[in-house]
């Protein structure tokens, strides 16, 4: 009898869950500052009588939650974040990138930039960086926003002047132009600011290249995933473009998935996808100089894996961006630190389809 047990609590995992005292409308998100109790569950799932995310920012409504798509022109915060009607950025498994630029569009779904726009008098902030050295974002001028159908409204962006096989962060900020009778010009936030759009530039090798449809098929799901579209969400799986199965080794799995399509690398679970890189396995130190971006790498004990986006040297010390498939049942776009590495699988042109 001990044994049994001995052997259902080493197959339980500690899991943060909240209450569903604590999800008033029953949408499976507790209200925002809601506070987890630590229970041992079996896989991915909290018991009955608890919900397995908060961050609700509408505990009465049903249809306002973090996993819910941000509904246009409506002034409501639909899914908590980035304040109401924020611009939508159109994600591809295959931007129209070059080695040296990245190309956007971004839907725009708020009532006070489509008037201003009506007006001509509309203009945006575009600020990036390179998510290696993140925290020293650049911030360009005002720019106009011209050649728009405001009855379905989007603006087309390139970003030039960028570096070959790197990932970048990009967020813009509308503002309306406002001139006074003694001719000063002022511009006038008219909305908040976007989400961040993430991409990845054209490598330059065939192992490069590799790596920039890898990491902008992740960034896709990361996108589909803020929508709602894909990932876990409660008890049944929806991620089935994963082939995730109910024992649940979901970052494993996203990784293989992403990585899959271009390259040798397979696998279920965290060893056998680090063993699908064979020789090319290295442990956690000089990540600066190894890793790159679509690099697979175990972390927390082996017990969680990532697709590697970049390594910042902006902070100190170092971090780790990462996307990351069954984080909190999404794929996000996330930083760590270096010390929760256990492992590096970097992709080698032998791995190459
Ligand atoms: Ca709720
Ligand atoms: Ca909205
Ligand atoms: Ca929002």
């Amino acid at each position: 009898m001990y044994a049994l047990l001995l052997t259902l609590a080493l197959a339980s995992t500690p899991r943060a869950c909240y209450p569903i005292t604590q999800d008033a409308d029953r949408d499976g998100y507790a209200r925002a500052g809601a506070l987890a109790v630590i229970i041992p569950v079996p896989g991915l799932y909290c018991p009955a009588g608890y919900v397995p995310a908060s961050g609700d920012c509408d505990d009465d409504n049903r249809s306002i939650h973090p996993n819910q798509r941000e509904l246009p022109f409506n002034g409501v915060d639909d899914n908590c974040r980035d304040g109401a009607d924020e611009v939508r950025w159109v994600y591809s498994a295959t931007p129209a990138n070059t080695p040296t630029s990245a190309r956007m569009l971004a839907i725009i779904n708020d009532e006070d930039a489509v008037r201003a726009g009506a007006e001509d008098r509309l203009y945006l902030h575009l600020e990036y960086s390179p998510l290696a050295s993140a925290e020293l974002t650049t911030v360009l001028s005002p720019l106009k926003v011209r050649d728009v159908d405001w009855d379905a409204p989007f603006v087309s962006l390139s970003l030039g002047g960028l570096v070959s096989g790197d990932v970048y962060r990009i967020r813009i900020r509308f503002l309306r132009r406002d001139v006074s009778a003694a001719g000063g010009v002022t511009y006038v936030r008219v909305t908040g600011l976007s989400p961040w759009y993430y991409t990845m530039t054209v490598g330059g090798s065939a192992l490069e290249r590799a790596r920039t449809d890898i990491v902008n098929l992740a960034l896709l799901q990361a996108d589909d995933s803020d929508s709602g579209l894909v990932g876990y969400a409660g008890l049944q799986r929806d991620g089935t473009r994963y082939g995730a199965a109910s024992d649940e080794k979901w970052c494993s799995e996203f990784y293989a998935w992403s990585a899959g399509r271009f390259t040798t690398v397979g696998g279920d679970d965290v060893w056998e996808v680090l063993g699908a890189f064979g020789g090319n396995v290295r442990d956690n130190s000089h990540l600066g100089i190894y890793a790159r971006p679509g690099d697979y790498m175990a972390v927390n004990d082996h017990g969680h894996s990532t697709l590697l986006l970049a390594y910042d040297v902006s902070t100190s010390p170092a971090r780790l961006w990462t996307v990351e498939g069954n984080y909190g049942n999404r794929v996000e776009v996330v930083t760590r630190g270096v010390e929760t590495v256990n492992a590096l699988g970097r992709l080698h042109e032998s791995m190459l389809r």
